[in-house]
């Protein structure tokens, strides 16, 4: 296991927890640059940011899906800020829910002027879902620049995470307005934390 970059972890350890929020007109606003985490339930939202921020209970993780029914907030370093978003695509909570949640992650995305990049997580695994597409296409027709995190590769085989990958790149060049980059990551073993983590900082320059 990589420990990583000693400079960059400790940047990302100075962090705290600013609060948990079911509207976004709620969610406080230090006028930093912010990133936010989002993707399917239980694809590994909050365990990535525990993983960047060296924390390990900083964003309450879940072997339940749909659990995060919140946006929360945290500040790095009184730098950046990273939002923790309820995942979708869950079928299994109900359409009430659902569509609040919808509600809140559309407004917050459409609505936080400080929003400087999206991660939009996918598990390995699974791969892309119609969720997924149906994300991609509402941050194309809003003009919102983001980034793929592959997660939890630890779970695939070395062919598999190059098939996988290739297989995104393909769908991506229907977005290549507003598509970054991808990144190979596990929580498990830290595999791809560092550049995840390089990336962020490179928000806050
Ligand atoms: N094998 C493996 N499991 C992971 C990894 N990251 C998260 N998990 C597990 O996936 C489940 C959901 O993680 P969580 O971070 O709560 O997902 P979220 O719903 O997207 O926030 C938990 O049981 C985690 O332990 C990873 O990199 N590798
Ligand atoms: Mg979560």
């Amino acid at each position: 296991m990589s420990n990583g970059n000693k400079k960059l972890n400790l940047f990302f350890l100075n962090n705290a927890f600013l609060g948990s929020f079911n509207n976004t007109q709620d969610i406080p606003n230090n006028n930093l640059p912010e990133c936010c985490f989002i993707g399917r339930s239980n694809v590994g939202k909050s365990s990535i940011i525990n993983a960047i921020t060296r924390t390990k209970n900083l964003a309450k993780t879940s072997k339940t899906p749909g659990r995060t029914q919140s946006a929360n907030l945290f500040e790095i370093n009184k730098k950046i800020n990273i939002v923790d978003l309820p995942g979708y695509g869950y079928a299994k909570v109900s359409k009430k829910i659902n569509n609040e949640l919808i509600e809140l992650i559309e407004s917050y995305i459409l609505e936080r002027k400080n929003l400087v990049n999206i991660y939009v997580l996918i598990d390995c695994k699974v791969g892309l879902k119609e969720s997924d597409l149906d994300f991609f296409d509402f941050l194309l027709s809003i003009e919102k620049r983001f980034s793929i995190i592959l997660t939890k590769t630890d779970k695939c085989s070395f062919n598999f995470i190059a098939n996988q990958n290739k297989n995104i790149k393909t769908h991506m060049e229907n977005y290549k307005k507003k598509f970054n980059q991808i990144f190979l990551t596990s929580n498990k073993n830290k595999e791809g934390i560092l550049d995840v983590q390089k990336d962020i900082i490179n928000l806050a320059l």
